[in-house]
C-alpha cells in the first residue's frame, strides 16, 4: 500500500517505516498519524515481517513534534480526537507482535520523543536530539510522554524534561536509559538491522511473548506481572521453538525456527 506521508519498505523479514514529511522536519499531523496506524496494522499481520524499524527522512529530524501549523487551529475536542488518535497508535506499537526498534536520526521532539518511547528499543545517531517542548507552546504532551517518560528514565528526570522543555544530546538520552546505543549518522541503519537481524535469528514465538511479556507486565503490579509471566513461559512449552531450540542446543547446532 502506498501513502502520502510515510516510506515502508520490507526486506530480509525487516520492514522499514520512514516518516517522510521532510519539509517540515518530519512533523505528525493527523493524516500522519492516521497512516502510521494503518501501517502499523498491515505490517502486524505479515508474517514475512519478524522486527520493524521506524526513522525519518532527510537527516536532521525524525520527528521534530506535533505539527504547530496545524495544531494552532485546534478546537479542544479535536486535540481530543488527536491525543486518542495518536495515543492508540502508540498503544498499538506496544502490543503488535513484532519488536519494533527506532532508528532515531536526527531532532525527536515532543510527539517525536513520544513515537521514539513506544518503540521497544531505540539506535540514535550521534547528532540526534530529544525533548518536550511543549510548555514552550502553552501546552502539554499529549501521546503519552508526561507517563511513558517517568517509566523509562525515573521521575526526576522526565520532569526536568517536560518541565523545562529543554532538549538533550544522544549522549545524555544514552546515560539516562532513554536510548539503548548510540552511532555515528552513517552507521545509524546498519546499527538497527544489526539488532534487528540478531532478534530475527531468535525464536519468534519467545521473542514475540517476551515483549508481551514485558510491555504488559509494566502496566500491571509485580504479583499480577510475574503470573502473566508464568502463564506465557508455560504456554511456550507447548511450541514447535521450545522442542527445536532446546533439541538444537543439546545436538550442538544452530536452532532452525519456525515460528510455531
Ligand atoms: N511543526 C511544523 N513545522 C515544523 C515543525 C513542527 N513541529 N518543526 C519544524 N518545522 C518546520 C519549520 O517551520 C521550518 O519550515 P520553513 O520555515 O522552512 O517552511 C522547517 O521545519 C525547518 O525548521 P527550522 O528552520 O526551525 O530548523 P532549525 O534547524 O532552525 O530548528 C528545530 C530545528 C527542530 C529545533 C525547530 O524547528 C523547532 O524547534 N521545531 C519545533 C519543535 C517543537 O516545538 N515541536 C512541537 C512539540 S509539541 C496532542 C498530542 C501531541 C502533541 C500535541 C497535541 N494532542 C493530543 C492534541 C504533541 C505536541 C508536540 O509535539
Amino acid at each position: 500500500m502506498a501513502y502520502e506521508n510515510l516510506l515502508v519498505d520490507v526486506s530480509e523479514r525487516i520492514a522499514t517505516v520512514t516518516f517522510n514529511r521532510p519539509k517540515s522536519l518530519n512533523a505528525l499531523n493527523p493524516p500522519t498519524v492516521r497512516e502510521l496506524g494503518t501501517a502499523m496494522e498491515e505490517i502486524s499481520s505479515r508474517e514475512d515481517v519478524g522486527v520493524v524499524l521506524l526513522t525519518g527522512s532527510g537527516e536532521k529530524a525524525f520527528i521534530a513534534g506535533a505539527d504547530i501549523s496545524e495544531m494552532k487551529a485546534f478546537t479542544t475536542m479535536q486535540a481530543l480526537d488527536f491525543a486518542l488518535l495518536g495515543q492508540g497508535v502508540l498503544s498499538f506499537i506496544e502490543r503488535m507482535p513484532q519488536p519494533v526498534i527506532g532508528a532515531i536520526n536526527g531532532f525527536a521532539l515532543g510527539g517525536g520523543c513520544e513515537v521514539a518511547m513506544a518503540c521497544d528499543l531505540l539506535v540514535a545517531s550521534d547528532t540526534a536530539r530529544f525533548g518536550q517542548p511543549e510548555v514552550n507552546l502553552g501546552i502539554i504532551p499529549g501521546y503519552g510522554g508526561t507517563q511513558r517518560l517517568p517509566r523509562l528514565v525515573g521521575r526526576n528526570l522526565a520532569k526536568e524534561l517536560v518541565l523545562t522543555g529543554e532538549m538533550i544530546s544522544a549522549q545524555r538520552a544514552y546515560e539516562i536509559g532513554l536510548v539503548n546505543k548510540v552511532v555515528p549518522a552513517a552507521e545509524l541503519m546498519n546499527a538497527a538491522r544489526e539488532i534487528a537481524k540478531k532478534i530475527l535469528s531468535r525464536g519468534p514465538v519467545a521473542v514475540r511473548t517476551a515483549k508481551m511479556a514485558m510491555n504488559r507486565g509494566l502496566d500491571l503490579d509485580l504479583g499480577n506481572a510475574c503470573a502473566l509471566e508464568a502463564s506465557l513461559f508455560a504456554a511456550g512449552f507447548s511450541t514447535a521453538d521450545r522442542q527445536e531450540g532446546i533439541a538444537a542446543f543439546l545436538e550442538k547446532r544452530k536452532p532452525a525456527f519456525t515460528g510455531r
